[in-house]
């Protein structure tokens, strides 16, 4: 690999139409996080740049949703995001949005050059138009049917349920998002990168001189560029909403958001330092785009192929990108609320931020689609950082405190099987810096909690509080060498886990370190003090992860009842048919199990005029002895069937949800027995 001189990594830009979530974290962001962290502590020459992407469709039908303007939108999601992203110890340089001035100015710039270079085509081409609210249907404006995989609720541009591109043409049976009405088709001109001219270059580009990126990010690109095939790509919209088309006479247009928003990178560069040319275009930069699967395309061709166009910017050296983390089995959705929040996370977890951080590394996606599961988050925690991690350092902090009252003891020559302990930990050093440099952040944590594990055997093999009572110059040594684990650790970690590495600091009362003193056997002098310290992690129980289980059920049931379409409506019946259904009200007296069923219930039911048995398929949703007392609802002239050999003479009217479940239908007030329904 070439040797840079400095590094501009960029993550993708969220859109401000909505908080932020684990699996942006663990696709996107903590990979980042830990990356820059590395790269910092080996003291490299840096920028890290992010903001939101304030612009696009989803964003002005959530404000048309919520009855206030776009800006007001972003303005609430910008400082949610930007305040998780700060909680959680991102550290941009950086945080910039695409509504800013600056970035409008320089997106603008960047279109009028290519505009200039004659490098779009413009076409003009029938689209669908809203006739009612007045309005070109870009993108998610308009729905219908996924003409590959029949999803009724695809998008405009996408269907989210097979992943597919789409363009709001091939839909079937399309519908406007705005009125709901059948759109028509209207004439309109529009500019286009025509990406089919970039081929050849992105081939070149990426499947012969990128082959070290990652397989699923080449992958994708291969088969863009080789099976798909390149084509022209609109890069304007008819919409009101975005950084207006530069050019004359195009009132009512903006720029793609996926045109725009890329350009974002430069203008937050750009805002932050007067320095940033050197970041962008001189060539001993190194541009890593940090992304989830979805942004492929965009980060690989289309942007590179504007940057290509433009042609004064360096191109992305890598684009490790990410798959998707679901949650408990299923895709993390924002508009089905299906996502664990940062904002709540913190609520519930406080200062916790590293064990998530932990879970999101050792689970993450990074070849394929993963599960975020609550189990796994507890058991995480509670095996790995507190009886792993927690735990030696707990016990070496303590038995100094206890034996030398904190102070680092004086050793003289170290024995042998010491030395070797010690050795090992530039080995491991080694080993999650590799990991690192090729983007590999579990198997880096892997290695980085495995000086923790050396720590704790190293602990258990020589049970310095045994030898404590025979040998007091042997357990110095054992205590030094526990101490010079302990601060390594702090450095090694500190990628990873920022927080814990700020405690640990702390506790051994040392300043943050370069990476290059990691690895090194005496980090700590004999002589020197640490501060008391605290548990590192604590346990966290089974009631606690239940509840966020729970919570999660109980937002899959109201999805639920949001979404099961009812039945369609039986064929029409005449008044006197109804008439003919003598329906009462009636108190349940009795209820017991029709024994050798799972589904019956046998009941005696006070129907006003008389008491009588009537056998029910309700056993598997009530308890006999909690519906004694309850009013319900029953046809009485159902004529007596016999239900394992009882007469049943009638029929409890029940209402089923779409999962098969029934509940009694109560009056609102009680009334007699006997009471008519009609
Ligand atoms: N806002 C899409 C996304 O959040 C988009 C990323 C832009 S990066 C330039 O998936
Ligand atoms: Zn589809």
């Amino acid at each position: 690999m070439k040797n840079f001189k400095r590094h501009l990594i960029t993550c993708a830009l969220p859109y401000a139409n909505g908080p932020v979530h684990i699996g942006h974290l663990a696709g996107v962001y903590v990979p980042a996080d830990i990356y820059v962290r590395y790269l910092r502590l080996k003291a490299e020459d840096v920028m890290w740049v992010c903001g939101s992407d304030e612009h696009g469709v989803p964003i002005t039908l959530k404000a048309k949703a919520e009855g206030v303007t776009p800006q007001q939108i972003v303005d609430k999601y910008h400082e949610i995001i930007k305040k998780s992203f700060a909680d959680f110890g991102i550290g941009f340089d950086t945080y910039s949005r695409t509504s800013a001035k600056i970035h409008h100015e320089t997106a603008s710039e960047f279109f009028k050059k290519l505009y200039d270079n004659n490098d779009f085509v413009v076409k003009t081409n029938e689209q669908l138009y809203d006739a009612e609210a007045n309005q070109f249907l870009a993108d998610r404006y308009v729905t219908g049917t996924c003409p590959h995989c029949h999803n009724e609720g695809a998008y405009g541009d996408q269907c989210e349920k097979c992943g597919t591109s789409l363009s709001a043409m091939d839909l079937i049976n399309p519908k406007s998002a705005i009125t709901g009405n059948v759109p028509v088709l209207k004439e309109t001109k529009h500019w286009y990168l025509p990406l089919d001219k970039y081929s050849d270059f992105l081939e070149k580009w990426i499947l012969e001189d990128h082959k070290e990126w990652k397989s699923n990010v080449y992958g994708q690109c291969k088969s863009w560029i080789k099976d798909i095939g390149l084509e022209a790509r609109a890069v304007t919209r008819d919409l009101d909403w975005g950084v207006p088309v530069p050019i004359e006479g195009t009132e009512g247009k903006v720029l793609y958001v996926w045109f725009d928003a890329p350009i974002g990178y430069i203008s937050a560069t750009k805002e932050f330092t007067p320095n940033w040319e050197k970041y962008w275009k001189d060539p001993e930069t190194r541009l890593i785009h940090f992304i989830g699967k979805d942004n492929i395309v965009f980060h690989c061709i289309i942007f590179p192929a504007m940057l290509k166009a433009e042609g004064t910017y360096n191109l992305p050296d890598n684009v490790p990108a990410n798959e998707f983390l679901n949650l408990e089995g299923d895709k993390i959705s924002t508009s089905r609320n299906w996502a664990v929040w940062l904002h709540e996370y913190l609520v519930e977890f406080p200062g916790k931020q590293d064990v998530l951080r932990y879970c999101l590394t050792a689970n993450a996606p990074e070849t394929k689609d993963n599960d975020f599961t609550w189990k796994d988050f507890q058991a995480r925690n509670n095996n790995e950082l507190v009886a792993i991690l927690g735990n030696f350092v707990n016990r070496t902090l303590v038995l100094t405190h206890k034996y030398y009252k904190g102070i680092v003891p004086e050793v003289s020559e170290l024995k042998q099987e010491d030395k070797e302990i010690l050795a090992q930990i530039a080995g491991m050093k080694d080993r999650v810096e590799s990991s690192l440099e090729n983007f590999r952040f579990r198997e880096a944590l892997k290695e980085a909690m495995s000086l923790a594990r050396l720590g704790n055997k190293y602990l258990a093999d020589t049970e310095p509080w045994q030898v404590v009572k025979t040998d007091e110059e042997r357990v110095k040594e054992i205590m030094y060498v526990a101490l010079q684990i302990t601060a390594n650790l702090a450095g090694l970690i500190e990628p990873f886990l920022p927080f814990t590495a700020d405690n640990l600091l702390a506790f051994l009362n040392i300043e943050k370190y370069s990476w290059d003193l990691i690895g090194k056997p005496d980090l700590l002098a004999a002589g020197h003090q640490i501060n008391k310290a605290s548990l590192l992690f604590e346990k966290i129980e089974d009631s606690v992860v239940d509840a966020q289980v729970e919570k999660l059920l109980a937002t899959k049931k109201s999805n639920e009842m949001a979404n099961s379409k009812a039945e369609p409506q039986k064929e029409n019946i005449n008044f006197d048919d109804f008439t003919k259904m003598d329906i009462r009200l009636g108190t349940i007296l009795e209820a017991e199990k029709v024994p050798k069923t799972k589904k019956l219930l046998k009941l005696l039911i006070d129907t006003g005029i008389d008491k009588r048995t009537v056998v029910s398929g309700i056993a598997e949703f009530y308890q006999p002895e909690n519906i004694v007392g309850k009013q319900v609802t029953m046809l009485v002239n159902l004529a007596p069937r016999n239900i394992k050999g009882i007469e049943s003479q009638g029929m409890i009217l029940m209402a089923q949800n779409a999962d098969g479940e029934l509940s009694f239908i109560e009056p609102e007030k009680a009334f007699r027995n006997g009471a008519v329904i009609s």
